[in-house]
């Protein structure tokens, strides 16, 4: 293959022996470079280590669909209504003027890398993610799926109310287009009660082995009546509350698979999609906080070697933890306590106005901020390997952390919160800081659900190997739970036994370093050693 034609369509061609490519694949060179680190009488001795990989990434973007669960929401119906506005070039008028379509908030499509310099000018260069390697746009997606309220999509954004009316009025018709959700499955104890009256679109029956085989029918159908070669599955319905995890019943593979076949109530209508999603080999996202993922699903993906992802999105106020709280304790300041409030008058702030649904999302909310403080022992007493058990040395020194949520119709979609970090500074001292942050929880969501999407689609199309192997060995997809999607998510699923990561500049830092090192370029440093030296 002449390399020229090869390159072809790459918006981005890297000049160097660590990147080939070839009409189907980018191949690129990396090496993982770390440090082990071994605690001897107070010392640390540390002992640099490399290892070699080679990443092989398919050129051609798979034809895909976005099927969600819980469709006709606030989130499902705005993603597809703002997707149609920019396919469409729909523009529309507000009060502030003419408003044009756009994907602002999408990490991919509407934010940057550092590629290097121009060595003329000195300047940087930087370039869109999405241009770091093939990708889905927006635009290109398959929109379907889900919703136990059986209102066409038309119908759906305009309950939701949060877009502006003259953008309703002209993308109407084209909401309408996509018909109504399919039918879906409706376990009452999952949810709220107060869910009940929008469930006239439901699966009947009880018996749960019916209906994942009714689920993955529709996902096959979906594929071939679209002609997919990919269907991410992504759950955007209402929070529901935790499953029990009970031994036996969804703690293994087999023991969940023969949970479904005896129709299980601890199996919750989030867990029976995953399985229709990873028993077809699409992946699936949990864009909700409940615990969709038990033991039992995860290994499962493992088995059947299917992608997934989760938990949460993170959208709004946790996101801004994710930096503020990071920041403080980064700085060397101690922060004693962080009080969260929100309310909010959209149907999710309904649904988590009842206790349980409440609890799934404060987990989440409040997982955000552990893994900064655990990085900082001067500043936190860590956690005494042989205290009692339950005691405040067993757990290790935490600033209290609350999280609050009210639901207040009036605010519809717009929802406020307040954070309150009360710190200790220098020799005794405090410093108290509140944020007022107004989310417009619906528009901040959508973008995250669309970057979501689009990279699982594409880490279904990366492969790597170990380099020591030989350029015989075959290439193998990566490891099924996708935690390089952690910066969309507020309480990110990684592989069993590694550390979670929820500061968000690391979160940003790992999935561009593995873009870049997808094509052969190393992660952005800072050092920019040329300007230090003479
Ligand atoms: P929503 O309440 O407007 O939409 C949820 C939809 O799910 C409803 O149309 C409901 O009928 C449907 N539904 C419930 N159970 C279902 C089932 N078993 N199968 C199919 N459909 C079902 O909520 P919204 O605002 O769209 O949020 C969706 C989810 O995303 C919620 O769980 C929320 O907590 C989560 N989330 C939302 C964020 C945001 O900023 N909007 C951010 C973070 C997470
Ligand atoms: C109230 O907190 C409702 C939630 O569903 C949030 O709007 C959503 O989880 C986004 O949360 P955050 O903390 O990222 O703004």
């Amino acid at each position: 293959i002449h390399p020229t034609a090869a390159r072809r369509g790459n918006p981005i061609v890297v000049q160097s022996d660590l990147t080939s490519y070839t009409n189907d694949h980018i191949v690129s060179k990396f090496t993982n470079r770390n440090a082990d680190v071994a605690v001897v009488e107070g010392q640390y001795i540390v002992t640099p280590t490399t290892k070699e990989y080679e990443f092989q990434t398919a050129r051609k973007v798979a034809k895909t669909g976005l099927m969600m669960v819980g469709w006709g929401g606030n989130n499902g119906s705005t993603l597809s209504a703002t997707i149609l506005a920019n396919r469409h070039n729909i523009i529309w008028r507000t009060k502030g003027g003419v408003q044009q379509p756009n994907y602002i908030g999408s990490l991919l499509r509407a934010s940057t890398v550092r590629l290097g310099s121009d060595p003329a000018t000195g300047k940087d260069i930087h370039v869109p993610i999405s241009d770091v390697l093939p990708m889905v746009h927006p635009n290109d997606l398959v929109l379907g799926g889900w919703d136990i309220s059986g209102a066409r999509l038309d119908e759906a954004m305009k309950r939701a109310q949060v877009l502006d009316y003259d953008l309703q009025r002209q993308v109407a018709p084209h909401m309408a287009e996509l018909g109504a959700p399919l039918p879906s499955i409706y376990y009452p104890d999952f949810i709220a009660a107060n869910q009940e009256a929008r469930a006239d679109n439901v699966v009947p029956g009880t018996d749960k082995q019916a209906h994942l085989e009714h689920l993955r029918a529709d996902i096959r159908r979906f594929k071939e009546q679209n002609g997919l070669d990919r269907v991410i599955v992504f759950w955007t319905a209402n929070t529901e509350r935790y499953s029990e995890i009970i031994r036996g019943v969804n703690d293994t593979a087999d023991n969940l698979l023969a949970a479904i076949k005896s129709s299980h109530p601890e199996v919750s209508p989030s867990t029976l999609f995953a399985v229709a999603a990873i028993l077809e080999g699409e992946p699936f996202v949990n864009g909700a906080p409940q615990n969709t993922f038990v033991p039992g699903a995860i290994q499962l993906a493992e088995l059947k070697h299917s992608f997934i992802g989760g938990d949460d999105l993170k959208s709004g106020q946790t996101k801004l933890k994710s930096v503020f709280a990071e920041f403080l304790v980064n700085a060397g300041i101690k922060p004693l306590s962080i009080a969260s409030y929100n309310h909010l008058g959209n149907n999710d702030g309904h649904n988590l106005s009842a206790e349980p649904q409440f609890k799934s999302k404060e987990i989440s909310k409040s997982s955000v901020v552990d893994d900064m403080v655990a990085a900082n022992p001067l500043l936190f007493e860590p956690a005494q390997p042989g205290a009692p058990k339950g005691s405040k040395a067993a757990k290790g020194e935490h600033p209290d952390h609350i999280v609050v949520i009210k639901y207040v119709p009036a605010v519809g979609d717009s929802k406020r919160a307040i954070d309150e970090y009360y710190s200790e500074i220098f020799c005794g001292g405090r410093s108290t800081i509140n944020i007022f942050n107004e989310c417009e929880d619906s528009l901040l969501a959508t973008p995250l659900i669309l970057d979501l999407a689009i990279l699982a689609e594409l880490l279904t199309r990366i492969k790597y190997r170990d380099a020591s192997a030989g350029s015989k060995a075959e290439f193998a997809p990566l490891y099924p739970i996708l935690s390089l999607l952690s910066y969309m998510l507020k309480a990110p699923l990684v592989k069993p036994g590694t550390d979670v990561v929820n500061s968000l500049n690391r979160q940003r830092n790992a999935l561009e370093t593995f873009l870049k090192a997808c094509i052969g370029l190393e992660g952005s440093s800072d050092l920019l050693l040329e300007t230090r030296i003479w």
